[in-house]
């Protein structure tokens, strides 16, 4: 019965093309998707990230607005803000801007995504005593 054996090998090799090039697609399909906004609840405080474009572009700014409301809904105005871009999963470095108060409750900055991917950008709102941090994820292509 040597035929089965060539047959079972073929179908084993089948098997390990057919899963490379899968495997290898899906790798070069990745293109990773993020809303272009997202809503954060923090210590009773609302915290809306919004950028734009979406996807941003590395090495060009993107726009971010933040806006800052309380637990009633009531737009804060008169906080700081700051934000660093960066990539969790490397160690490329880290890109920080500050947020500018644009109208009442509403901070505006322009933060660089130095490279083409996953990044983060880690939000931090001062307002008062209290210090709200959040973590925006977001993708930026070349
Ligand atoms: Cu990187």
């Amino acid at each position: 019965m040597p035929n089965t054996a060539w047959l079972r090998l073929f179908g084993l090799g089948a098997m390990i093309v057919l899963g490379t090039w899968f495997g290898l697609r899906q790798f070069a399909a990745t293109s990773p998707q993020f809303p272009p906004v997202s809503d954060f609840m923090v210590e009773g405080y609302r915290i809306q990230v919004s950028l734009y474009p979406s996807p941003t572009r590395a090495l060009k700014p993107g726009t971010f607005t933040v806006t800052l409301r309380d637990a009633a809904g009531r737009l804060v105005s008169g906080a700081t803000g700051a934000a660093t871009i960066s990539m969790p999963q490397m160690l490329c470095g880290a890109s920080p801007f500050t947020l500018t108060e644009t109208e009442a409750g509403r901070y505006v900055g322009e933060g660089i995504p130095l490279m083409a991917g996953s990044s983060v950008a880690d939000v931090s709102m001062t307002t008062g005593d209290k210090s709200l941090r959040v973590r925006f994820p977001f993708a930026a292509v070349r």
